[in-house]
């Protein structure tokens, strides 16, 4: 796929009714297809230092400060076998398993079920030390998009999910105890199916997924860098493997969803 890519119209083409009619629509198809342009791109110039490396999983960020807060985006590539990118977004963007795998969690709010693929999200995460306690407001769209580099009529799509952030008038920013922050972020899974399974029925052995995932994360207000960057260099690892094995353990026993 080149950058001639039409991604809104395969957005587009991906969404139910609800999140096309919907007001935030045109934000979300902006948002979906710059961060799935992007997290296809690779590491691409930007100048990304490795900063996790573990079996498969890499992490890498870059360091950005705006207004002297740390906003370090992120990058990390992974790979599971036995698991699609269907499975994998399917459990990250459903609220009913969220409390099984995140571990930053403290609260969760669905503040607007927009449609079966756009949930509207208020959560509050646990406080790091010694700052003020975060929360976030943010809407989630899942989708998927043909995958060019296994072009044959019935690969398996490339599955995402993408979280960013939104104002909501029900939830002012920076009212209580809790700072506001803000997020962009995409979890994607490209599902990469063993020659050897052609011409039988696929096994979970067959399978590969592919991740990729980005984290642009704005703190909001003070925070020590070096208390953010430890608290970053210590969690996106945790979440990124702690996740996969949860999506390994949920799926294992069941049909495999391409
Ligand atoms: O992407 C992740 N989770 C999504 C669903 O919850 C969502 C959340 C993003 C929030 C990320 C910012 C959290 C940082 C502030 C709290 C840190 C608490 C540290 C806890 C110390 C005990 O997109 C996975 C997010 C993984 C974050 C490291």
């Amino acid at each position: 796929q080149t950058s001639q890519t039409n991604w809104g119209e395969l957005i587009r083409a991906a969404a139910t009714n609800a999140s096309l009619k919907h007001p935030y629509w045109p934000d979300i198809e902006r948002v979906v297809a710059e961060q799935i342009r992007s997290a296809r791109m690779g590491l691409g110039k930007g100048a990304w230092q490795l900063f996790v490396e573990d079996g498969e999983m890499k992490m890498y960020r870059r360091e950005v400060e705006e207004d002297g807060l740390v906003v370090d985006p992120l990058k990390a590539t992974h790979q599971v076998k036995g698991i699609t990118g269907r499975e994998l977004c399917h459990y990250f963007f459903y609220p009913e398993y969220r409390y099984d795998w995140e571990g930053t969690l403290e609260t969760m709010n669905v503040v607007d079920k927009i449609a079966e693929d756009t949930i509207v999200f208020h959560q509050i995460h646990k406080r790091i030390w010694p700052t003020a306690q975060r929360d976030a407001t943010f809407w989630s769209h899942l989708t998927h998009v043909p995958d060019e580099e296994n072009k044959t009529d019935d690969s398996p799509h490339i599955w995402a999910t993408i979280n960013n952030s939104v104002d909501l008038p029900s939830y002012p920013p920076n009212v209580g105890k809790h700072i506001r922050i803000y997020l962009t972020i995409i979890l994607m899974g490209q599902t990469v199916i063993s020659p050897a399974a052609k011409g039988r029925e696929l096994k979970r052995d067959d399978i590969t997924c592919k991740i990729t995932y980005c984290a642009v994360v704005n703190p909001g207000g003070w925070a020590p860098s070096s208390v953010l960057r430890a608290v970053y260099k210590r969690e996106y690892p945790k979440f990124l493997k702690r996740f996969t094995a949860y999506v390994l353990e949920k799926t294992k026993n069941l049909p495999i969803k391409l």
